[in-house]
């Protein structure tokens, strides 16, 4: 049937494949497959390794230190791009590939796509074990790429060259679904990899996956505008949905015709900008206090493009009228569905352009208007208080710090983190000034996502300025990728907070009965708990030395000289900063679920137990 084959092998054939794969969206095409992320082992090196310097020209090569962290950095570059675009990551087998199960659980939680090309046991098995194989006593077709299963949206396991034609296919199409996007996994035997074959020419020929915007069900919009206009207290959640999409435009269209507000999760903070008069800021555990008040007497919630994780709902608590119903606008059912809401299965542009029509002319109450209005400016208070320090030559707080970065970064640059105490404080204070600067990994909440991710971002978008908010142990848990930032001289800022130790865990410890056990970097004490002096590690001198231009800033006036600096540098740089542990940043104005011991001898689980019955009671399921 085929007129003309290629002789390849297994892994020259994928190569050559994903280097002819592009997205369409709205007209503008990308590479799919922008790059491949490796590192070399046994399971790899001879074949995808081989096939990668054989086409050289075709498919770029990232080397990387860490699997875990190129896949953050394939992430990174995934939504920098709106999933347009993602890299791959070829690993060894064995410990590179189960490397890979971290990252592939961040990439599919927050619907990010990468694709992963472990290496996996020979399939035609003629000496097992080999080197770093799992014998499995009962299923002999087990392999350690099975822990990829569970966190990837398509998993295939090529144990014959031909059978990576289907499914390298149903890869891409998983890659550019927007409702199915993830991890996706395709194992290669070793063996299979340097295997050769007669590929039919037509599997190299380019391919371009067009990434659909499906429009709402005409029932579902008729419905779904009922509800608005019977409304009188109508709120948006804005989650990572809108980005994804590209919706922010028609987003602030349909806020400017109906004078709706607009409360954002992690994912989708940006998606108004924050000085527009409808945008409250971030909602739930970690939100405003006009986005949560408004949330507790909403009658009608929208949702557009989120998942209501606990931190949204503060964990149930949150939506309190009892009137209150859902409208979830997603193009994920699942999703949709969610707090038993009226459903609008749909791309979020073309629901929000579908819904501003139809509402020609609805618009909420003046006095409603005013009201969100006046909390917005209340708020607004509350940063400027937050991020004003008194004494410029003071050790600065954390929440000085955001004020400092505040101050310097332009409209475009993108400001990265994800886990510790900066993301809470990132969500209720940061002033996103354009649709992809608020850049949170908080579906994961992964440590160590931040540092490669900016070299994903970098890499996406060449001219922009990227930084990495890291807390010391985040720093800790994952710096590797540092040097691929000065190998690649690729120019991310690092703004490096030291606390010595989880201030973020520590703080909840202590709230839930948990005395900050375990959450402070000190020597042990003679009573042998850690306790004692703090550590003298120096991770300013540690970021040093692997390549990066270190500032030091001691003060407040130090800080922002050094950002600015690190802002103007061409070359990667770290900002160093100790910050006083005074509290400045707001408390929370939304609970969130963290079950406190039932039964305890000690006195501060007892008193946490007591209020954590407190807000239990408060619970409501949305039927
Ligand atoms: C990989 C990973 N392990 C554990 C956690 C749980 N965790 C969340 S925040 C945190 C501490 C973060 O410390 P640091 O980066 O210093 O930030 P700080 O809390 O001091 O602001 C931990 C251990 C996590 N989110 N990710
Ligand atoms: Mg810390």
């Amino acid at each position: 049937m085929n007129a003309t084959t290629r002789r390849l092998t297994t892994a020259q054939a994928l190569v050559r494949f994903l280097a002819a794969q592009y997205t369409e969206r709205d007209g503008v095409r990308h590479r799919l497959i922008a790059g491949t992320w490796g590192i070399f082992g046994h399971g790899n090196v001879a074949g995808i390794g081989q096939a990668l310097v054989e086409y050289a020209d075709v498919m770029p090569y990232h080397q990387g230190r860490n699997e875990q962290a190129m896949v953050h950095a394939a992430v990174g570059h995934a939504r920098q791009l709106d999933r347009l675009s993602t890299q791959a990551v070829t690993t060894s087998i064995g410990p590179g590939a189960t490397n890979l199960v971290t990252g592939a659980a961040l990439a599919t939680i927050n619907r990010l796509p990468v694709l992963l090309l472990p290496g996996d046991y020979f399939a035609t098995r003629p000496a097992d074990p080999l080197l770093q194989q799992l014998e499995h006593p009962v299923e002999a077709d087990v392999s350690v790429n099975d822990t990829l299963r569970p966190v990837s949206r398509y998993f295939d396991r090529i144990t014959r060259p031909e059978a990576l034609i289907p499914s390298a296919l149903q890869a891409m199409r998983v890659l550019t679904d927007p409702a199915e996007t993830g991890a996706v996994t395709l194992a290669l035997p070793q063996d299979v990899q340097a295997e050769a074959y007669d590929w039919p020419e037509e599997f190299f020929a380019e391919r371009v996956w067009h990434v659909r915007r499906p429009e709402p069900d005409r029932a579902e919009l008729a419905e779904a505008v009922r509800l608005i206009r019977a409304a009188e207290r109508p709120l948006i959640v804005a989650g990572g949905g809108v980005h994804h999409s590209r919706a922010e435009a028609a987003l602030q269209a349909f806020v400017d015709a109906t004078g709706i507000p607009v409360a954002s999760t992690q994912a989708g903070k940006g998606s108004l900008r924050h000085d527009h008069p409808a945008d409250l800021g971030g909602i739930g555990h970690t939100g405003t206090a006009v986005a949560d008040d408004l949330a507790r007497t909403a009658d009608l919630v929208i949702g557009v493009g989120t998942r209501y994780t606990d931190f949204t709902t503060a964990s149930g608590t949150l939506f309190e009228n009892p009137r209150v119903r859902f409208l979830n606008l997603n193009i994920t059912a699942f999703d949709a569905h969610k707090l038993a809401a009226r459903t609008l299965v749909c791309d979020a542009r073309a629901g929000l352009e579908r819904l501003r029509e139809a509402l020609d002319g609805h618009r909420v109450d003046a006095a409603y208007e005013a009201e969100y209005r006046a909390g917005k400016e209340r708020w607004e208070q509350v940063v400027a208080a937050a991020y004003r320090a008194a004494d410029d030559s003071a050790v600065p707080t954390q929440t000085q710090v955001l004020g400092a970065l505040d101050a310097v970064v332009g409209d475009d640059d993108v400001v990265i983190n994800a886990a510790g105490s900066l993301p809470g404080d990132l969500h209720k204070l940061w002033r996103a000034r354009s649709p992809r600067q608020y850049h949170l990994e908080y579906g994961y909440s992964c440590m160590g996502y931040e540092i490669p991710a900016a070299i994903g971002v970098q890499q996406a978008a060449p001219e922009t300025v990227v930084w990495a908010l890291v807390g010391d142990g985040t720093y800790l848990m994952m710096p590797t990728e540092l040097v691929t930032a000065v190998q690649e001289g690729l120019p991310v800022n690092v703004v490096l907070v030291q606390n010595h130790g989880y201030a973020s865990i520590g703080g909840l410890s202590e709230e839930t009965g948990g005395e900050r056990f375990g959450t402070a970097y000190r020597h042990r004490a003679a009573d042998g708990t850690f306790t004692g002096a703090p550590l003298p590690v120096d991770l300013a001198a540690n970021a040093a030395s692997l390549g990066m231009d270190v500032l030091r800033a001691k003060t407040v006036r130090e800080l922002r000289e050094a950002l600015a600096a690190a802002r103007a540098s061409d070359r990667p740089t770290c900002v160093y900063v100790e910050t006083d542990p005074t509290p400045t940043a707001p408390p929370a104005q939304a609970w969130w679920d963290v079950p406190v011991a039932e039964t305890a001898t000690r006195e501060a689980a007892r008193a946490a137990r007591e209020r954590y019955d407190r807000h239990v009671a408060g619970r409501r399921r949305h039927l």
